[in-house]
């Protein structure tokens, strides 16, 4: 059991390393693009002030766009290190509705909710509300369950099955791109 949570935690870990590591490299290049038009900026003006008298107007410009850069890197900098410390992976326990599990997960850029839990031996029904039109997400597969099921754009689709046995089931879009967790707990 303790093995299971660490593992979990390792791979949400790991997601999350790989997603700071893509944004700071866009921040990065950014800062260095930004950076590098500031400083053309600066040359063209240091050229036409050789040739014009009005210095003072020309001067400011890039450094505002200096500083604009710099304030919109480090606030990105900053809800990156805000979201990699103190969001939480939001999951959901499912209550049963006349027997059967029922949630829905809303399909736009990736699964919401996308940690959920439910209960052993007692039917499950994931509803799929679509929203996102990349061919990406049109398909979502439960290998554990033997599910590979069509979700029509704008429309939701049910999933059910039961889980027989406990332990942690992924699903997924059909290139494996995007995942969520169904987390079966034991009886009792
Ligand atoms: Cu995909």
């Amino acid at each position: 059991m303790k093995a299971i949570i660490i593992d979990a935690f390792a791979q949400r870990l790991c997601q999350r390393i790989a997603i700071a590591t893509i944004a700071t490299v866009g921040v990065s290049i950014g800062l260095t693009s930004g950076g590098a038009i500031a400083q053309n900026l600066r040359e063209q003006q240091q050229s036409a002030m050789t040739a014009q008298t009005s210095e003072f107007q020309r001067i400011e410009q890039p450094l505002s766009s200096k500083i604009l850069v710099t304030t919109g890197g480090l606030g990105l900098i900053g809800m990156e290190l805000w979201w990699f410390l103190f969001s939480k992976p939001k999951s959901r326990k499912l209550t049963a509705q006349a027997g059967i599990q029922t949630v829905t997960i809303t399909v736009d850029g990736g699964y919401e909710p996308s940690y959920i839990v439910v209960n052993v031996g007692q039917p499950v029904r994931l509803n799929f509300d679509r929203k996102d039109p990349s061919s990406c997400l049109e398909e979502v597969r439960l290998p554990d369950f033997r599910i590979a099921q069509s979700l029509p754009l704008d429309r939701t689709t049910a999933i059910e099955f039961t889980p027989a046995k406990s332990g942690k089931y992924q699903f997924t879009c059909g290139m494996n791109m995007f995942r969520g967790t169904i987390e079966v707990q034991p009886a009792g």
